[in-house]
């Protein structure tokens, strides 16, 4: 049983120019995790469900939790001095640690701290979403937007914890995704699935069909596809969709299958952020085998301009995915 803290250690030699401070990075989310999940596992009786009443940037309402977990992750990563600034779904614009610690710290992290959330009032899994780059302005000086607009394939590191039926904190540095459960009597992460890898193909298709009427024409082809039957190829495909984007790859990267939240009519650029959402799930995916695109580009090779940008995006087994993105190719709106 080897836990979260020796392993990254452990592979410290993994982290290119490692000097130490990426695993503090992590360490720090490693506890920022166990905080939240402890007032989340309380959460009905803790007087910390339900909404805000104030509305993010994204025009969401916040949950008490996002708030908490956003306060509890950024406390954690400044308290580290990692990390000379954060962007978070809860927050505007981005946090800049101008400590003198923070200013020469060489890592920005970006986050989702509570995906999901909404979820968490009827007891459905939630998650934190987070992506790590090397700054790009001097160290030294106050981080800046810059430092925050890099692609996917600048990621140092990225992760998810999934708060679920048990909680576990997976992340990649570019070496294999790597999984870790908490034992909740001792509040440890162990080493549970090393080196995963997403099956080719699955089973299972996730999106929200709610939204059908909206979707592009190939997404249609697509989903019509799975539902058709073709014994030999294992479809009819089973639907699944808990419209909890961590807990939706989660399941795929065990079992196999296609997440999709595409572009709609009302939505032309889908829902989901490509800077703390996408980026961070699509490495995971890539690095665990599978892909990640907006159905016609990597993911990971998109040059972002803004820090709560959307892009349509579907990720999983490599064969699904490829299947999808013909079908979208193939099917361009009249
Ligand atoms: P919809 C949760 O609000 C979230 O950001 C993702 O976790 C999830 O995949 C998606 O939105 C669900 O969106 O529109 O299907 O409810």
């Amino acid at each position: 049983m080897i836990t979260l803290g020796e392993y990254i250690i452990e592979k410290q030699h993994d982290f290119p120019e490692a000097s130490g401070e990426l695993t503090g990075l992590l360490g720090a989310i490693r506890l920022a995790s166990k905080i939240v999940n402890r007032e989340i596992n309380k959460a009905g009786i803790a007087n910390i469900i339900g909404s805000t009443g104030v509305e993010n940037i994204q025009g969401e309402t916040q949950q008490k939790l996002d708030l908490y977990a956003n306060d509890k992750f950024k406390a954690a990563l400044e308290a580290r001095g990692e990390v000379c600034g954060v962007a978070s779904e809860e927050e505007d614009d981005f946090v800049s640690f101008d400590s003198a610690r923070g200013v020469n710290s060489k890592y920005v992290v970006l986050m989702d701290p509570l995906d999901g959330s909404s979820n968490i009032d009827v007891n459905v899994s939630v998650g934190t979403i987070f992506s790590i780059y090397r700054r790009i302005s001097p160290v030294g000086t106050p981080v800046i937007l810059e430092d925050f607009l890099q692609p996917g394939i600048k990621q140092v590191a990225a992760g998810y914890v999934i708060y679920g039926s048990s909680t576990m904190l997976v992340y990649t540095t570019g070496n294999g995704v790597h999984g870790f459960t908490c034992d909740p009597s001792l509040g440890v992460f162990y080493l549970s699935h090393e080196n995963m890898k997403q099956p080719t193909t699955g089973k299972c298709y996730s999106i929200n069909e709610g939204n059908y009427l909206k979707f592009p024409l190939g997404v249609k082809k697509y989903i019509k596809f799975c539902q058709e039957i073709v014994p030999e190829d294992n479809r009819p495909y089973t639907s699944r969709y808990i419209g909890s984007l961590v807990a939706d790859f989660h399941r795929n990267l065990l079992k196999g299958g296609i997440f999709m939240y595409p572009s709609t009519a009302q939505a032309p650029e889908g829902k989901l952020r490509l800077l703390y959402e996408c980026n961070p799930i699509a490495f995971l995916a890539e690095q665990s085998g599978g892909i990640a695109s907006t159905g016609s580009k990597r993911i990971m090779e998109i040059d972002p301009t803004e820090l709560h940008q959307r892009v349509p995006f579907m990720c999983g087994s490599a064969d699904m995915v490829k299947a999808a993105e013909k079908m979208i190719q193939d099917n361009p709106e009249g």
